[in-house]
């Protein structure tokens, strides 16, 4: 069965999907998206990202011809229409077709559609043995420009240091703000934990308020009672950290190891790491909007 895509309120084949070249999303990065995961037959936080689709939206100046409501049953149709219980979900909502300059009043209709399609998983190897990371010279964008908390579909500057990344050989970037402060990832926020407590950047220093980053917070504090804040910190406290782990959509929760040569603690995931890596699986297994009613 091919895969059918939601493209516009219309279900069509995978190889029948299809955007216009005159598409500001193509041509000029003008639209806004979100990755979502379903597990086991729920979408795993599936109001959050649709909230944050529709303030990266608003911040754009983008009208998303449908409510939250609707948008939250076109993910869950998709899902149906394709059998999947365990999958990978796409939301993108382009500017649409306008002419050849930069204005967005030109646009007729924001084009919507949902792709939903297996996941592929990270190899097993980065949860047990971490990820050895490096800092790159390309910097976050400002806040000032393109907010990095608002989800476009410009992402070059994620994209340009995900190459410095890849040149040298390692999966992933971390990426530091124009004053040397520690933002993010590529695709991923970042946590270290020192001296009994959890601290990742501010959104504010140049960081997407990712969903899974939220999660983990959650369980740190209510469930682990470990106090986990928001902090402005260097690449000193990442080299001089106990533990240091990532989060994300695609990566749920995974150790980091080594950074930029340094050895992080004593070079193995850390104890707090694998426990949050446990909670949060068990919380995606539970939680979730359900996507068949029997299930
Ligand atoms: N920072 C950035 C720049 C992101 O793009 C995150 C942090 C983590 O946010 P969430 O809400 O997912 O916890 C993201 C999200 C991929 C992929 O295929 C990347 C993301 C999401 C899904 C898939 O690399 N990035």
């Amino acid at each position: 069965m091919s895969l059918k895509v939601y493209l516009n309120g219309n279900f069509v084949d995978k190889e029948r999907a299809l955007i216009s070249v005159f598409d500001h999303g193509l041509l000029y990065g003008d639209g806004v998206f979100e990755g979502i995961r379903a597990y086991k037959g729920r979408v795993f936080k599936l109001r959050e990202h649709l909230s944050r689709l529709l303030d990266s939206a608003r911040a754009i100046m983008l009208k998303i011809p449908l409510t939250a409501r609707k948008l939250e049953e076109a993910v869950l149709e998709t899902l149906r229409v394709n059998q999947l219980k365990d999958a990978y979900i796409r939301l993108v909502v382009t500017r649409g077709s306008g002419d050849l300059g930069l204005d967005p009043a030109k646009c007729s209709h924001p084009q919507v559609f949902i792709i939903a399609d297996r996941i592929k998983l990270y190899p097993q190897e980065f949860y047990t043995n971490g990820l050895e990371l490096i800092t790159v010279s390309t910097r976050r964008n400002i806040p000032e420009a393109v907010n990095p908390r608002i989800k476009s579909l410009n992402y070059l500057n994620n994209i340009l240091a995900k190459i410095e990344a890849s040149l040298n050989g390692f999966p992933e970037a971390i990426m530091l703000n124009k004053d040397g402060y520690v933002a993010e990832c590529t695709g991923d926020n970042i946590f270290i934990y020192k001296h009994g407590t959890l601290i990742t950047p501010p959104a504010w220093v140049g960081a997407l308020r990712g969903i899974t980053r939220e999660a983990v917070i959650d369980i740190a504090t209510k469930k682990l009672k470990i106090p986990a804040v928001e902090g402005v910190f260097t690449r000193y406290h990442l080299y001089t950290a106990n533990e240091c782990f990532l989060t994300g959509t695609a990566a749920e929760v995974v150790p980091v190891v080594r950074i930029d040569g340094r050895v992080i603690a004593d070079g193995k995931p850390g104890k707090i790491t694998c426990r949050l890596i446990q909670e949060f699986r068990a919380l995606t297994s539970r939680e979730g909007v359900k996507i068949y009613s029997e299930s």
